[in-house]
């Protein structure tokens, strides 16, 4: 009950139908550790766009499927390209906070099968896109930001529709599903932050239910 009153006590905000905001839902670092462990095994890397260049956006997965990005597009493997092994195992933490924050929203029973990482440095940003390489749209996609702050920008069922701006802040989780789960979404160059001049990149962890 002491929590009751704390200015830090967690929040959740629905922005919008199918799209809530937990605000400093995790204490963040408690996930660097893991997140260092699954690196040494599938390290980072700049994915080929199909269109033909290197994503800015650093990127592996871990759990039973990865999202990989290459000339010829999209998809989920079982295997990470660079070693050809299984990606790093989904660690207990990142699963049971999916299935948690699935919950909060109403879908019982959430098993992500996929977990993509993302480190953005200072001045990277992603392009407008949705999330349709998944199997089922029933399923939710748990997001987790990390370290810098980002501008998430939304623009609903329309590349081009009216921008929205959501703060993604580190500890934050974003829950995407039910009429926003097509919804077109990016994120603006991150930027430094003058007031913790020693951080200097972004995580993104991403849950999804590939299969
Ligand atoms: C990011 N996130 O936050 C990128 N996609 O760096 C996403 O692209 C995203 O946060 C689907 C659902 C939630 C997300
Ligand atoms: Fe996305």
């Amino acid at each position: 009950m002491a929590d009751l009153f704390s200015p830090l006590t967690p929040h959740k905000q629905e922005i919008a139908p199918g799209l809530t905001l937990f605000k400093a839902w995790v204490n963040g670092g408690e996930f660097i550790h893991t997140i260092e462990n699954i690196l040494n095994i599938s390290p980072l890397r700049h994915m080929m766009t199909p269109m033909g260049y290197a994503s800015k956006v650093a990127m592996t997965n871990c759990g039973p499927f990865g999202w990989a990005s290459n000339i010829q597009g999209y998809q989920y493997l079982p295997t990470d390209p660079l070693s050809g092994a299984p990606w790093p195992d989904l660690p207990e933490l990142f699963s049971k906070l999916a299935q948690q924050v699935a919950a909060e929203v109403g879908l019982d029973n959430f098993q992500p099968d996929a977990c993509l990482i993302n480190k953005y440095e200072i001045g990277v940003g992603m392009g407008k896109h949705q999330d349709r390489d998944e199997l089922n749209f029933h399923w939710p996609i748990v997001s987790l930001s990390l370290g810098l702050s980002a501008v998430f920008q939304v623009s609903g069922n329309q590349r081009n529709g009216k921008n929205f701006n959501i703060l993604l802040e580190d500890g934050d989780v974003l829950v995407i599903h039910g009429p926003a789960r097509q919804f077109f979404h990016g994120i603006r160059p991150i930027k430094a932050d003058p007031m913790q001049p020693n951080l200097h990149h972004r995580y993104n962890l991403t849950f999804r239910k590939a299969h």
